[in-house]
C-alpha cells in the first residue's frame, strides 16, 4: 500500500478526557507503518447529537500511513478497547472515540468504515481541530473543510490548550517513538 496521508478524530467525555485524548495520541504514534505528524490543541466541545452527557474533548491527528484504510480502523478499535470503550448508548458517553476522518483522496463505503466520515463536514469539533492541522484540506466529495465551516457556527466549542501545555499541566509527558 503507497503512504497515505490519514486524518483521525478523537473524543472523550469519560474518566479524565483530557488524559484519554493524549495518551491516544501517544498510543497512534507507535501504530506500524504509521508516523504521527500532526497532533492538534484540545477543545471542548457541547454535545452533539445526544445531549444529555457530558461535554466532550475533541482533537484530531494526522498520520502518514501505509497500512490499508480497514487496517488502520481495526487498529484504532484496539485502541478504543484498551481504553475501556462500551457501547451503550448510540453517540452517548465514552471513554475514547478513533473516527477515521479521512484517509488521503479516498471514498470508502464498505461494512462500518466510511470515509469521508459522513457527518465530518457538518461537525464543529472535527473542523476546527482538522483545519488547525490542515487550512487547506478537502474533504472529498464535499470540497474545502474551511467552506463548511459557517455551517456550525452554532455549535459552541472552545481551545483548551496546546497539546504539549497539557501535558506539562497534567505531567504526562509525551512519549518518544
Ligand atoms: N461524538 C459523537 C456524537 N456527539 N459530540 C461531541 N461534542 N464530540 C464528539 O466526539 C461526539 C459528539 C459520536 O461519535
Ligand atoms: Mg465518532
Ligand atoms: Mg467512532
Amino acid at each position: 500500500m503507497s503512504e497515505q496521508r490519514a486524518f483521525v478524530g478523537l473524543g472523550s467525555n469519560l474518566r479524565s478526557p483530557e488524559r484519554q485524548i493524549l495518551l491516544a495520541f501517544d498510543e497512534l504514534a507507535r501504530l506500524p507503518e504509521s508516523r504521527l505528524a500532526g497532533r492538534s490543541s484540545l477543545y471542548k466541545t457541547a454535545p452533539v447529537g445526544y445531549a444529555d452527557q457530558p461535554d466532550f474533548v475533541n482533537a484530531v491527528a494526522e498520520l502518514w500511513t501505509r497500512l490499508s484504510a480497514r487496517s488502520l480502523l481495526d487498529a484504532l478499535l484496539e485502541i478504543e478497547q484498551r481504553h475501556g470503550r462500551v457501547r451503550e448508548i448510540p453517540n452517548g458517553p465514552r471513554t475514547l472515540d478513533l473516527d477515521v476522518l479521512l484517509f488521503g483522496d479516498h471514498q470508502v463505503r464498505s461494512e462500518g468504515l466510511h470515509v469521508p466520515h459522513p457527518r465530518a463536514h457538518e461537525r464543529a469539533f472535527v473542523l476546527h481541530p482538522l483545519i488547525e492541522l490542515a487550512p487547506d484540506v478537502a474533504i472529498p466529495g464535499r470540497g474545502p473543510a474551511k467552506d463548511w465551516l459557517a455551517q456550525c457556527a452554532d455549535q459552541p466549542i472552545s481551545r483548551i490548550a496546546e497539546e504539549s501545555t497539557l501535558r506539562r499541566a497534567l505531567g504526562t509527558f509525551a512519549e518518544t517513538s
